[in-house]
């Protein structure tokens, strides 16, 4: 309601900015690529115009959202559903097999109530309702890569920034990118997972007002964990990180223990025969470099979804801060208490 909580009114402040209430999300939906993700010469869909107006069209629509508003639904296309189907297909098969447990068990939930099945993109609006009576999670559209401090710190709020465009059909099992089937099938099943929600909501809270240093380690935590992180069932690999599970390639790569080589093309991995995968350390992980564009060539492995939960709380508990935020989901507000 505008006049209730008028965002622009920002008293300064002695720390980083953060967003104080759930309304002043809207301050932060600049992303680090103006809404073009990484489109370049070597993205397949660089030199397809009619793929770019449509990643325009629906990017704008991400872009004009506000808090409060109606999540936009897309009418997608015959061309788009055929490249979620073969995603879809061949994931579901691979997720049967290197899908953590806590994964596998939301599958048929989100089929059940959210629309998920190979012939339907599922619709951002009615998969955050659902969350939002799971966990208290909800979805709010962006228009590509964030800033990680603006990314983590939604978290707080358990809002999860989500793409909604679709991955070019090029290449349908590798994208360097966030998009449609990454948040779906990567991400969102997983915030239906109350622990897992708890966990995420943690990470946001201790990137608020962070220093640019402790915001780097979170991200890079986040990264090793929430985006590519691997665990062990029973003696075997299985992945609980979503660009694992959104991509047919890396999730091969990371867990069969013996890639082939067409998967290795997939993610421009000639010559190294697989990942090197190291026990679970999140001060390790916060050190470690990264590609963004190739599959992960050091990947980390917890004993558990709880293992990889209890040790970044208490990564978490061991940084800096100046005080403890708490999140108020009444007022959606955090409230501030001074550490001594
Ligand atoms: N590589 C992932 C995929 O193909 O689904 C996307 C990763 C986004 C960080
Ligand atoms: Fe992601």
């Amino acid at each position: 309601l505008p006049g209730v909580y008028d965002v622009s009114a920002q008293r300064p402040r002695d720390v980083p900015w953060f967003p104080l209430n759930i309304r002043e999300l809207d301050l932060t939906i600049d992303t680090l690529d103006g809404g073009t993700a990484l489109i370049n010469k070597d993205h397949p869909g660089f030199n397809d115009p009619a793929y770019r107006d449509r990643r325009t069209e629906i990017v704008s629509l991400a872009k004009a959202y506000r808090h409060g508003d109606k999540l936009p639904r897309i009418q997608y296309t015959d061309k788009e559903t055929a490249t979620w189907q073969a995603v879809y297909e061949r994931l579901t098969a691979l997720h049967e097999k290197w899908a953590c447990t806590e994964y596998r068990e939301m599958l048929p939930q989100m089929e059940k109530y959210c629309g998920y099945a190979p012939n339907n993109i599922p619709q951002l609006g009615d998969i955050s309702d659902f969350l939002q009576q799971r966990t208290g999670f909800t979805l709010r559209p962006i228009s590509g890569l964030l800033s990680a401090r603006d990314f983590l710190n939604a978290l707080a709020f358990r809002v999860f920034y989500s793409t909604q465009y679709i991955r070019h059909h090029g290449n349908p099992f590798y994208t360097p990118e966030p998009d449609i089937c990454h948040e779906l099938l990567g991400h969102v099943p997983l915030f239906a997972n109350p622990a897992f929600a708890d966990f995420s909501q943690e990470i946001g809270l201790a990137s608020l007002a962070a220093s640019d240093d402790d915001v780097a380690k979170l991200a890079s935590v986040y990264w090793f964990t929430v985006e590519f992180g691997l665990l062990r069932e029973g003696g075997q690999v299985k992945a609980f990180g979503a660009g694992v599970l959104s991509s047919f390639g890396e999730m091969e790569w990371a867990c069969s223990g013996a890639p082939s080589q067409e998967c290795r093309d997939m993610g421009s991995m000639k010559d190294l025969l697989q990942p090197e995968l190291r026990p679970l350390d999140p001060w390790e992980a916060a050190r470690q470099e990264y590609p963004i564009t190739t599959y992960q060539p050091v990947m980390f492995c917890a004993d558990s979804l709880q293992d990889a939960k209890h040790k970044i709380s208490q990564f978490c508990d061991s940084l800096t801060r100046p005080f403890f935020p708490q999140y108020d989901p009444l007022t959606q507000n955090i409230r501030v208490t001074k550490s001594v």
